[in-house]
């Protein structure tokens, strides 16, 4: 088992009852309609089944007793749609119905849905029921997404390396595209397709102009044939300045006459090939990279300009707000806030404002971004990384959903309490049409495709919240666990829990009680606390942590920087205490005295050793319940975990005795008995180098 089929496992089914049952209610495949999704799902049945009976799936020319059939409303016979009345209301266009029904006499399972889409989703569903083993004989359910837009951020460079990639080199084989395809296409798409994933960009945000060359148009379409029939569409990353990199003009103003001619004619050109493009992201005028602002523009004005390009072919432009200058004095956490809510209701109908989950960078913990319900007459799409930056990289285990999960609920209170995250980003808060996510990929050209093979959770786990941002991290890490390794209730209810454990034990042995951003700088890899002398300030760890004599903490109060002026009431006032400010994030608002005594009774340095503490330990656990698991896993997979969690637990226990030595140094305090010794002293984590740490791209050198 080298991991390769992911959570698309069809193993036999070998207990005979169920196995009888379930080959007794599918007596014969029975499809309506025709097209390249309908075949895909028809394919997709034919393995699970040669998987789960070592059989071909029996097909039927009519509908008999005990038929499975596959057909869009549409398509479908008239005298079957009676049988499902009322049920086409509960679905959108990429919904689907399962159910058994009636048709007269006759009992059938139908699959049904709006669109060949919705057909494949339902298609997956109801593989997915056999996988996890649950009786399908009643059959009955509805389900659709609750996002439209549901997208991977590839941030693969045209060279293959894929910044803050851990799991090899890009999958985008760009040098032998368009003529080479690769089955490994073909099985990205059916994993998406499983989870209800509908989009891709395939370039990194730090973009490249030469990948809206006509040479590589051609490559891209050839990838968008190959996904269209798992219904996912293409999108590239913009580079601004385009036009000029092109070699055709002297400038990339989006007021310039020219400059829009060539967006418009370059996505008439892509159109041409990709009549299904899904449009462009964009990250502009945000570390380095150019934008409108380099014309006195603003990023209505650029985002508008590419919109009107794509409008005609109904594209969209993500136009990202990860944005933060080294020119503005202010708290690095308010500048996207500050720039992006004045243009609110101002960008066209068909942007989107893609906006990370919280205000500094994909840290194990940040509070929610502000801009989410600021922008009420905007559609605002949430940006998650999937890939650790910040989080170990693809050595530690970090079960991301719960971390996803945390920030969906957060109460934004914008219209009274209950307006949480998630309902901004799925439309109801305010009524939006276009609504979006975006999980920054973790995938590459490892066996397993992500490195880690518990890295696997998240890209599951990403698309299962992309479709229902409500649904419950648990459910997932079980529903993954089955149907990628055991069944076992024994195992799934250990390692499930160890999962959902491990999204605070990272926070803890890395940045507890809300630090942030002090990983070491460039790579993120590794503690760095320490460093404080590059050139732009917000990139310094010891911009974000101020520690001195007095204290500990970045004071966003009204004291300080203020940051938290950009949430709404109640949050407002309650973040402006130290009393009132959850303990998760006292130090990302706070400037905190090392002796202030918490809610235990015990000082701020006390407890944040502890907390340190606690971080390894829990690794520790960790390795302990994955080492009782042998019996429920093959192998490889097991060994390669076990060998991982023992890298994790070094490494927890090297950020637990390099930070506490550092921050030591200003408490001037003594660390409590129950943290042992470090092995090391300060000087010593200090002088470790990465000098080859996976994940920087070009971009960054
Ligand atoms: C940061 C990464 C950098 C990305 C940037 C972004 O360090 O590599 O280019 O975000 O999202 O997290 O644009």
């Amino acid at each position: 088992q080298d991991g390769y089929d992911l959570w698309l496992q069809y193993y036999p089914i070998e207990e005979a009852t169920l196995r009888e049952n379930y080959s007794t209610q599918i007596q014969g495949l029975i499809t309506y309609g025709s097209g390249a999704t309908l075949d895909a799902a028809v394919s997709e049945l034919e393995k699970a089944y040669a998987g789960f009976f070592d059989a071909s799936i029996p097909t039927a020319i009519s509908i008999k007793e005990n038929s499975l059939v596959l057909g869009t409303r549409d398509n479908l016979p008239a005298y079957v749609l009676p049988s499902l009345e009322g049920e086409f209301t509960k679905i959108n266009s990429e919904g689907y119905i399962i159910k058994k029904i009636r048709i007269g006499n006759t009992p059938a399972t139908v699959i049904t849905a709006e669109t060949e889409a919705g057909l494949l989703y339902g298609t997956f569903r109801f593989i997915k029921e056999m996988q996890l083993r649950n009786a399908i004989d009643k059959i009955s359910i509805t389900d659709s997404p609750k996002i439209q837009i549901r997208v991977l951020n590839h941030w693969d460079n045209l060279d293959r390396t894929v910044e803050r990639g851990y799991a090899g080199f890009s999958i985008w084989d760009w040098h032998h595209l368009p003529e080479l395809i690769k089955p490994e296409y073909i099985d990205y798409a059916r994993a998406n397709a499983s989870i209800g994933i509908n989009g891709t960009v395939l370039t990194n945000v730090n973009a490249s102009s030469v990948v809206l060359t006509s040479a590589y148009i051609e490559k891209v379409k050839a990838l968008a044939d190959v996904f269209r029939s798992y219904g996912i569409k293409v999108y590239l990353t913009a580079r601004f300045s385009s036009p000029m990199e092109s070699g055709d003009l002297e400038t990339a103003d989006p007021f310039d006459p020219e400059v829009k001619q060539w967006w418009k004619d370059k996505a008439d050109e892509i159109y041409a090939e990709i009549p299904d493009f899904g449009g462009f992201l964009v990250k502009a005028n945000s570390e380095g990279q150019p934008g409108p602002n380099n014309y006195g523009r603003s990023h209505v004005d650029g985002a508008n300009m590419l919109a009107e390009a794509v409008a005609p072919h109904n594209g969209i432009v993500m136009w990202r707000a990860f944005v933060y200058s080294e020119h503005d004095p202010d708290d690095r956490a308010k500048q996207a806030y500050s720039e992006f809510v004045p243009f609110d209701g101002q960008f066209h109908d068909n942007v989107l404002v893609q906006v990370k989950n919280g205000p500094i960078d994909f840290q194990p913990r940040e509070p929610f971004h502000p801009m989410f319900g600021a922008m009420p007459d905007t559609p605002l799409m949430m940006e998650f990384q999937i890939t650790q930056e910040y989080l170990g990289f693809s050595s530690h285990l970090v079960y991301l959903p719960k971390m996803f999960e945390e920030v969906l609920d957060e109460d934004t209170y914008v219209q009274g309490e209950g307006s949480t995250v998630a309902k901004v980003i799925d439309g109801t808060l305010s009524n939006k049409k276009l609504t979006g996510i975006a999980g920054v990929a973790n995938i590459g050209t490892a066996k397993n495709w992500t490195g880690h093979p518990f890295g696997q959770a998240n890209w599951y786990g990403f698309g299962r919240l992309a479709w229902d941002p409500y649904i419950d991290s648990e459910e997932i890490a079980e529903d993954w666990l089955k149907m990628t390794f055991s069944k076992d209730k024994d195992f799934v209810d250990e390692v499930s829990e160890m999962m959902l454990d491990s999204r605070e034990a990272v926070v803890n042995y890395m940045t507890p009680l809300g630090l942030h951003h002090i990983m070491d700088t460039g790579h993120h890899y590794g503690p760095g606390p320490w460093v404080g002398n590059l050139d732009r300030p917000e990139w310094n760890p010891v911009y974000y942590h101020r520690a001195d004599s007095l204290g500990v903490g970045f004071d966003r109060t009204t004291t300080g920087s203020n940051a938290l002026a950009q949430y709404a009431e109640p949050l407002r006032e309650k973040y402006n205490s130290i009393e009132t400010t959850p303990e998760q994030y006292l130090l990302w608002f706070h400037h905190v005295p090392w002796d202030y005594e918490m809610k235990n009774g015990k000082t701020l340095w006390h407890n944040m050793a502890a907390k340190y503490q606690q971080g390894v330990e829990e690794v520790e656990d960790m390795v302990k319940t994955w080492n009782e698991m042998e019996e429920y896993v093959d192998e490889e997979r097991f060994a390669t975990t076990q060998m991982l969690l023992q890298i994790q637990l070094k490494e927890a226990k090297w950020w637990r005795d390099a930070v506490l030595l550092y921050f030591k140094q200003f408490s001037e305090m003594e660390l409590p008995e129950f943290v042992p010794t470090p092995e090391h002293d300060l000087e010593y984590y200090q002088s470790l180098e990465f000098p080859y740490a996976p994940g920087i791209s070009p971009s960054w050198h």
